[in-house]
Order: structure tokens, then C-alpha cells, then sequence
């Protein structure tokens, strides 16, 4: 039975190598990237059974990335468009190095899924889930995929399902306070928040540190969990009255795209095996630090790689 789904846009992503820049390069990585994805893979990926609900056009581009979200052993439900009439996201990704930042472009005008509609997705897979996970992101898109979030966390609440939000606001979609109206009317559906502190501060208008945070979320949008990431000063979680806090694992990294959608989905596949709290901060944790390892925004790891973290065993396995 699926214990997780999730929904939202899944893009091309297009990269060239490190050190090259977007207007002179030759080469360009592809890869699929998507906040929603992500997540899905990363909790696929420790053995979670993960449904992703998405729009795409029938399309090579479509497909190929149906592909390589299935290849980490995500099942699909996709409302497939006809290509002569829609099309897919992409978005261009340049590696930074200081002190030049990584520079992200995205070209997802219109996308397939900015027409999604409910009834188009198998929402029956939202209802039969232990848990539903979206971010917001989606909202940003358009009107449609806003409605359709709302309708998909409400199914989700009607139906028992354990409904998660990571806020993920991303200034070139929208303006602060129009996403701040938009999460606000959305947090009524939300058992588990999830929360970038800088986030919290510029779009929320939040102050003080992580736990006030936290404890004022909490409080004021009654939240079953919430939990604040603090980048590389770790994360802190209020649960059932109780206050968690998790450093990061040491990792070297060569990517950081998608380490929160990582995070997320380490911290929800522990949550369905019935991980406590501290446990799914750990899981979250050391999940995202393998994925700041690796090239792509997917967290391609195993529960035996996740649990070494845990346990401090690295170095060369032979
Ligand atoms: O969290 C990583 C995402 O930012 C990346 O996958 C692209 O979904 C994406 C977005 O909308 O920024």
C-alpha cells in the first residue's frame, strides 16, 4: 500500500559542469528536479512506498523524466497532457564558487501543470496514504495548481492522512507577502510544517530564534509538528509540547540542491516506521548530508549509508 504521496512540478534540470558558466558551456547535465520529487526519492529511496502526483506532457521530455523518478523506485500518477497543447518546465542551474553564487533560471511559464485540476490525479492515492507531503512552491505556479493543492490537502484531512508543508518560498515566483496570504490560508490543513528559519523570518515575518519560532507557529497555527531548519546549524523540531534539536552531520559538499527536500524525505520515511521524533531528525539529517555528496537534486542513498552517518562509521568501504 502507498504510505506516502506527494504532488507538484517536477522539471529538467539543466546544468553545466562545475566551473563552466550557462553562456559558454557545451555541455549540459540533465536530470529531473522538483521540490516534490525529491522528497519522493529520498523517502523511496530508505524503503518508504512513495507515490508522486504530477502534470506532464506525453511527451520524450515527459517521459524521460517519469523514468529516472521510477528508476529510484517512485510510482507515478501522472495526468499526462498532449505535448502540441502544454509543455515542461525546465530550469538551468550554474554551480557557484565563491565568490560567485550558484544562480538558478527557471523557464516553466506555463508548464503542464499550471492547468492541473484534482480530479485528473488519481486523488484516491492521497486518501489511502498514511501521509501527503506538497510544498509551496506549488501554489506559487497558478491559480489552478494553487486550488489544486488546497483540494488535495483537504481530501487528505477528510481522509485521516497525515498532511506535511514545506514552506520552500522562492522569490522568482513570487513577492513575500502575496506567498505569505497564500501558506496562511493553507496552514488550517497542515499537521507538519517544515520551515527554513530564513523563510520563516523574510516571508512570515518571524522573530527570534528557531525555538520562539517554532513555539509561535506552533501556538498560533496549531500545528501538530513544526520544524525549523537552520541550514548548517541544524534543525530544531516542537513536538506534542516538546522542543528536539539536531545538528548537521559533517559532509563535504559538492551539491546543495534539494539537501531540504532530502532532509524532508529522510525525516518522513522514519516517521512511517514508526521512528520517534529525534529518530526522524536524524533520519532527516543524514539523509540530507549524503545528498550534499552527490551532483543532481535527488538524495540517491540507502538505509545502510543513512544509518553509517548516524553512527559515525565513513571512509573507504572495501
Ligand atoms: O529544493 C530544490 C528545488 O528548488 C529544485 O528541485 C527546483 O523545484 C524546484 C524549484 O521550484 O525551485
Amino acid at each position: 500500500m502507498t504510505e506516502l504521496v506527494t504532488f507538484g512540478e517536477t522539471m529538467l534540470r539543466l546544468s553545466p559542469p562545475r566551473g563552466e558558466r550557462l553562456e559558454t558551456t557545451s555541455d549540459l547535465a540533465v536530470q529531473a528536479g522538483g521540490a516534490e520529487s525529491n522528497v519522493a526519492v529520498g523517502a523511496a529511496r530508505l524503503g518508504t512506498d512513495v507515490c508522486w502526483l504530477s502534470k506532464l506532457p506525453d511527451s520524450p521530455l515527459g517521459r524521460r523524466i517519469v523514468n529516472e523518478l521510477q528508476s529510484h523506485g517512485v510510482q507515478p500518477g501522472i495526468a499526462w497532457t498532449d505535448p502540441d497543447a502544454s509543455r515542461l518546465g525546465t530550469y538551468y542551474l550554474e554551480h557557484g564558487g565563491s565568490p560567485r553564487g550558484t544562480n538558478v533560471i527557471y523557464d516553466r511559464a506555463d508548464a503542464a501543470i499550471t492547468t492541473v485540476k484534482p480530479d485528473e490525479l488519481p486523488t484516491n492515492a492521497v486518501e489511502k496514504a498514511e501521509w501527503f507531503h506538497t510544498t509551496g512552491i506549488t501554489p506559487a505556479l497558478s491559480e489552478a495548481a494553487a486550488e489544486t493543492t488546497t483540494a488535495l490537502l483537504q481530501r487528505a484531512g477528510d481522509a485521516g492522512t497525515t498532511r506535511s508543508f514545506d514552506l520552500n518560498y522562492r522569490s522568482k515566483l513570487w513577492d513575500p507577502q502575496t506567498a505569505r496570504a497564500a501558506y496562511e490560508d493553507l496552514f488550517e490543513h497542515i499537521d507538519t510544517l517544515f520551515v527554513p528559519r530564513r523563510d520563516a523570518r523574510k516571508v512570515l515575518d518571524r522573530e527570534g530564534d528557531a525555538v520562539e519560532i517554532a513555539h509561535g507557529l506552533a501556538t498560533e497555527f496549531a500545528f501538530d509538528t513544526v520544524v525549523v531548519t537552520r541550514g548548517l546549524e541544524g534543525a530544531v523540531a516542537l513536538h506534542d509540547g516538546s522542543m528536539y534539536e539536531q545538528d548537521v552531520f559533517e559532509a563535504d559538499t559538492f551539491d546543495a540542491i534539494g539537501t531540504g527536500d532530502a532532509f524532508v524525505g529522510g525525516f518522513i520515511a522514519e516517521r512511517l516506521r514508526g521512528g520517534d521524533l529525534p529518530a526522524a531528525l536524524r533520519w532527516g539529517s543524514a539523509t540530507a548530508a549524503l545528498k550534499r555528496t552527490t551532483d543532481g537534486d535527488l538524495a540517491v542513498t540507502t538505509r545502510a549509508e543513512v544509518r553509517s552517518v548516524i553512527d559515525g562509521e565513513s571512509g573507504i568501504n572495501r
